[in-house]
């Protein structure tokens, strides 16, 4: 799943495709790059983000949607189920929807749905997340989630950790490194870690420096991560960076094909 993110505010490509054809043609070279999916987004939700008016979401991924659903399955990442109804009548198959609300949205269209775990919402979610037992509550979360989706009609459902969405560092490793309690539900898993602040940590620690190095230079630590994940049996990776990502989970995945 490769990330367009129509918006002048998101982490890591925050105003470079916030022009709408320089959000196709980023779609087009995902596509391209080989993407099987390309998920449209209106609203960062990175830690502290400002919400999006329903008006100006609508404006920036409608006609990113239309155009590029004629060439490649689009998924719609939003939390307003109005985003979610347009960009299915525009050609959107998928909903990826980081509040693992919009299910009735999902059934109601017959499309599919990602349900992510949060805790609590992207202006407050970083402010001291707790769990008692990260990997069993999210886990819980999600299949309580799919089984009520599941009740509504929805027929595609597909489940994500949501790594960044209120959880700390060692919340982070924990469903990382866990992630096959998650793939042992026997819903289909996506994970997105691509770029994320962890990964800023991690690579720092590695290179013995103090500060988290920068977005653009976590592509290693990106695709060490997708590639852990797809080896434990995920089944999609939301990245940023489509070729390297597709070599890497191709390559991971020959092996895997072929067990001896
Ligand atoms: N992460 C982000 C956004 N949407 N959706 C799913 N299913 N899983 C994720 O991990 C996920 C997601 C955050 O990344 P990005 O879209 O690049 O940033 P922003 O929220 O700042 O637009």
């Amino acid at each position: 799943m490769g990330v367009v993110n129509v918006t002048p505010d998101s982490f890591s490509d925050g105003g470079r495709y916030l022009d709408h054809d320089a959000a196709i043609a980023q779609g087009r070279r995902l596509v391209a790059d080989g993407a099987d999916v390309v998920d449209v987004g209106g609203e960062s939700t990175r830690p502290g983000a400002e919400p999006v008016a329903l008006d100006e979401e609508l404006r920036r991924v409608l006609p990113v949607v239309e155009a590029l659903a004629a060439h490649v399955r689009v998924s719609i990442d939003t939390r307003k189920p109005e985003v979610a109804a347009a960009a299915i009548a525009a050609g959107a198959t998928l909903v990826n929807d980081v509040s693992a609300s919009l299910h009735e949205v999902a059934a109601d269209h017959g499309v599919g749905w990602v349900a992510m775990h949060m805790q609590g919402d992207p202006a407050t979610m970083q402010d001291e997340p707790r769990y008692h037992d990260v990997v069993g509550q999210v886990r819980d979360h999600l299949v309580e989630r799919a089984e009520t989706a599941r009740a509504a009609g929805v027929g595609e459902i597909w489940i994500d950790p949501g790594i960044g969405f209120g959880k700390t560092h060692e919340h982070n490793l924990a469903l990382l490194g866990r992630i096959d309690v998650l793939v042992a539900t026997g819903l289909p898993v996506v994970v997105g870690t691509s770029r994320k602040g962890f990964l800023g940590r991690l690579l720092a620690a590695s290179d013995g420096v103090a500060d988290p190095v920068p977005t653009d230079d976590r592509l290693e630590g990106s695709l060490a991560t997708a590639t852990w994940a797809l080896a434990r049996g995920v089944a999609m990776v939301r990245a940023h960076d489509v070729r390297p990502t597709a070599q890497a989970v191709r390559v991971v995945a020959a092996p895997i094909a072929e067990p001896t």
